[in-house]
């Protein structure tokens, strides 16, 4: 990936941080960890990897998204927002009553591909979109992203030998690692590993698999890229990421996973995400 890439990535990223902010709103609580972790496996793949059209949503040969851990849909919006899927305004009417932006991902929002919230369902949906497209001879790719607790659920593994069996080359995984949870540390709690560990299990499954700083958003671009040349199996990317990245209070605790803002939160994340 050369330079100027890279430096526009990272600004995308900022960018999704503030519609994150945006999209919480004040007073009413929602998904800043998980969100603000992925936000930068969420910016490479909209602005670098997949082919998607904002102007034709639906087109036949776009790539799929499936954010898995649909609770952290909110960087997501900001990025289809941001592209033109709808309105940037639509961020600061988040959970509101017949908006059309909710807590969880619904594919009646333009863009979003599948209904998520439940975790563990994300993968098993994207192995099946990838079988409808071989089936049909199409060339596109399904990118899901989990988190590393959901891993915990055991429908993602029942998908991931499902995706080995099927040498499903034109799917990827993205897992967020950051360790936390809900509630605790993963470790302390349902452990799966850390990202090397996570890494391990997939590669023990029959996947290309490869760990990567989460946050950095040339390592993340290149696996991806590395992923298109590996044939005959699915690919797992890890990242190692810092749950509520950008957002120094909010980094590495269960504090933020799922909390409201007040005016002063509020204004202090904006000012550190754009600092
Ligand atoms: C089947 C299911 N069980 C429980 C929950 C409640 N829940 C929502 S988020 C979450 C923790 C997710 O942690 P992780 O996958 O690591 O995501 P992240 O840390 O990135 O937010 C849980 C348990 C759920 N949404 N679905």
């Amino acid at each position: 990936m050369d330079k100027a890439t890279a430096e526009k990535l990272r600004q995308k990223a900022k960018r999704i941080r503030t519609g994150i902010i945006e999209a919480l709103g004040l007073g009413k609580p929602g998904h800043l960890g998980g969100s603000m972790s992925a936000a930068d496996m969420v910016a490479v793949l909209y602005y670098y990897k997949m082919n998607v059209d904002p102007k034709n949503p639906k087109k036949p040969d776009r790539d799929r998204f499936i954010m898995s851990k649909g609770h952290s849909v909110l960087g997501q919006y900001a990025a289809l927002a941001d592209l033109g899927y709808y309105p940037w305004e639509e961020l600061s009417r988040t959970k509101t009553l017949g908006g059309l932006l909710q807590g969880h991902p619904e594919i009646s929002t333009p863009g979003i591909e599948a209904n998520t919230g439940s975790l563990g369902q994300g993968l098993s949906l994207g192995v099946g979109m990838c079988l409808a497209a071989r089936r049909d001879g199409a060339a596109w790719r399904v990118f899901v992203v989990t988190g590393d607790a959901e891993l915990g659920e055991g429908q993602i593994w029942e998908a991931a030998t499902a995706a080995a069996n099927y040498k499903l080359d034109n799917l990827r995984v993205l897992v967020d690692a950051n360790g936390i949870s809900a509630m605790g540390r993963v470790a302390d709690r349902y452990n799966v590993g850390d990202a090397d560990g996570i890494a391990a299990k997939f590669a023990a499954f029959g996947w290309n698999a490869k760990v990567v700083d989460g946050h950095d958003v040339e390592e993340i671009g290149d696996a991806l890229d590395a992923a298109d040349r590996v044939k005959g199996k699915p690919s797992a990317i890890v990242g190692r990421t810092v749950k509520g990245k950008g957002v120094s209070f909010a980094e590495n605790t269960h504090a933020y996973h799922n909390k409201d803002m007040s005016e002063e939160t509020r204004a202090k994340a904006l000012a550190e995400i754009n600092g």
